[in-house]
Parts: structure tokens; sequence; C-alpha cells
């Protein structure tokens, strides 16, 4: 894949440090499907290898974030095809991805589109941003983190009510619940910019740490994730970041990461 040939996303850097992903379905309001999510996974990756960026933001329309899975795509799926082939197991890919990935979210973020917003490390919304899990009104669940990162997001009474409703949450509910970190007045894909360009400047190693060790408390009961919290805090002391960072502070100058 070269960033010429992407049909269903759009791949640009903002800012030197930061790639941009934006989902490109227009026509079915960003509805995911498998050539979708290849591209992403490849653009995503190319993003992780590249020395130069240091974050990535994923964003889709003013309209749609993402409205789910490709619901024409998958109506005729059979379980042993889907079985046999996978089918979206491709899609956690994106949870591989070493650097922070901001989600930048406007208007429906459905199903699989909330799924992928969750994947990502941080949610920024915008005021038209609206979360759900729709599938119960296909005689489905969800299948990509929408009863277990939700959950673990919202608590189990708020989770179960949009399972089993099918309602969606707005933007100021999914922030009050702890789904997003907050809701942005202006533009969302601008603010996610310059949060991203603010993890960029940091040393590389430290966020890919910090990443690393937050995303242990999802996995881990407390001991083994305080455990390996303590473990990367003490091998940031092997890293010339680490003694430059602390050497800059006493010297009452900004550091100069050399990302080592
Ligand atoms: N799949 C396919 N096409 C879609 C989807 C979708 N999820 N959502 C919208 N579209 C298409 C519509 O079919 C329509 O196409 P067309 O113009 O050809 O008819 C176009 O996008 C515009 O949509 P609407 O006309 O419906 O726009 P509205 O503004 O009237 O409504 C809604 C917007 C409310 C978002 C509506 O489109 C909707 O309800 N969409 C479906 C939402 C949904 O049910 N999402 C969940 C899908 S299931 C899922 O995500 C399961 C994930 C499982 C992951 C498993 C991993 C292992």
């Amino acid at each position: 894949y070269s960033t010429q040939t992407y049909q269903n996303i759009l791949v640009s850097r903002p800012d030197p440090s930061v790639t941009l992903i934006t989902l490109n379905r227009p026509k079915a309001l960003n509805a995911l499907n498998s050539a979708l999510f290849h591209e992403l996974n490849a653009a995503a990756k190319e993003a992780d290898e590249d020395d130069a960026v240091g974050a990535i933001v994923l964003t889709g329309s003013d309209k749609a974030f993402a409205a789910g899975a490709d619901i024409k795509e998958m109506k005729d799926k059979e379980f042993a095809r889907a079985y046999k082939e996978n089918f979206l197991g491709h899609w956690t890919e994106l949870t591989r991805v070493k650097k922070p990935i901001i989600a930048a979210v406007s208007g429906y973020a459905l199903g699989g589109g909330a799924e992928l917003a969750m994947m990502c490390d941080i949610i920024l919304a915008s005021g038209t941003a609206n979360f759900g899990q729709p599938e119960i009104n296909l005689g489905v669940i969800p299948g990509a983190g929408g009863t277990q990162r939700l959950t673990r997001a919202l608590g189990k009474s708020l989770s179960m009510e949009l399972n089993l409703t099918g309602r969606n949450l707005s933007a100021q509910e999914a922030a009050q619940h702890g789904l997003v970190s907050r809701v942005v007045e202006g533009n969302v894909v601008d603010e996610a910019v310059k949060v991203a360009v603010t993890i960029a400047k940091k040393g590389r190693v430290a966020s890919q740490a910090a990443k690393e060790a937050v995303n242990a408390a999802f996995e881990l009961p407390l001991n083994e994730g305080l455990r390996i919290e303590r473990r990367l805090f003490q091998s940031m002391f092997a890293t010339k970041d680490q003694k430059e960072g602390m050497a800059a502070f006493a010297e009452k100058r900004k550091p100069n990461w050399s990302h080592e």
C-alpha cells in the first residue's frame, strides 16, 4: 500500500509529527467494510513505523465518524465462512499500534464505529457526536468491543441499557460518563491535531511506555498492572530521554528529546 492507492480513507500530515487518517466513504456514512479496514490498518502501521510521526489522529466526517460495520457487506454472511476467515478479526490490529491514537468524533459513532473509537487511546467529541450499539436492532450483538470496552468505560448499567435498547448516548452524556475525555467547542479535528502535536513533542519512548502501562490497566489485575508500571518506570532510567529530561529540569531549560 502507498498512500496514493487508498480508496476508503484519506491520509494527510497536518503537522510533520502527526498522521491524520480520515475515513472517507461519505455515501455510506463511513460504514466499515473489509477494504476500509485493510487500508486503515496499513496507514496506521505506516505511521507507527515512521520516525517523524509521534501521534495519529483518526476521524470521519461532520455527519458520521462511522455508522457501523457495513450491513450490506455482512447481511448474507454464513457462520462457516465468517468463522473460517475470522470475519473482522483483523479489526483489532489497530490496538497493536504503539503510538498514541486520538479519535476525533463528530456525528454518528454507532456499532463498529463506536467500537473503532474505543480502540483508540483518547476520544475527543464534538457537540454533535453520538455513540451507540444498535446491533440489537439488527438481530445481533456487538462483535468488536461494544459489550467489553464500553462496559469498562461506562459501567454495567449504562452499557447494558445501550446494548439492550439500542439507544444512543449524546456527546455530553459520553463525557459525563468518561467514554470521551471531553466535548470540544470548536473544530474537533483541529483540537485533536493540537493534542497529537503536544504528545508528539514528548519523548517517544516515554509516551509509548505510558500507553502500554495505561492499557495494562484494562488487561491485568491491579497488582500485575502495578508491577508492569513499576518495571516500565524503572526501565526509563536506561533511556537518554530520562537523563535529558531531568537534567533540563535541574538546569531550568527545555528538554531536547532524542527519543532514545
Ligand atoms: N452499513 C451500510 N450502509 C450504511 C450503514 C451501515 N452501517 N449506515 C448507513 N449506511 C448507508 C445507508 O444505507 C444509506 O445508503 P443509501 O443512500 O444507499 O440508501 C447511506 O448510508 C445514508 O444513510 P441514511 O440514509 O440511513 O442516513 P440517515 O441520516 O437517514 O440515518 C443513521 C443515519 C441513523 C446512522 C442510519 O444510517 C443507520 O441507522 N445506520 C445503521 C446504524 C447501525 O445499525 N450500525 C450498526 C451496524 S452493525 C455493526 O456495526 C456490528 C459491528 C460488529 C463488529 C464485529 C467485529 C467482529
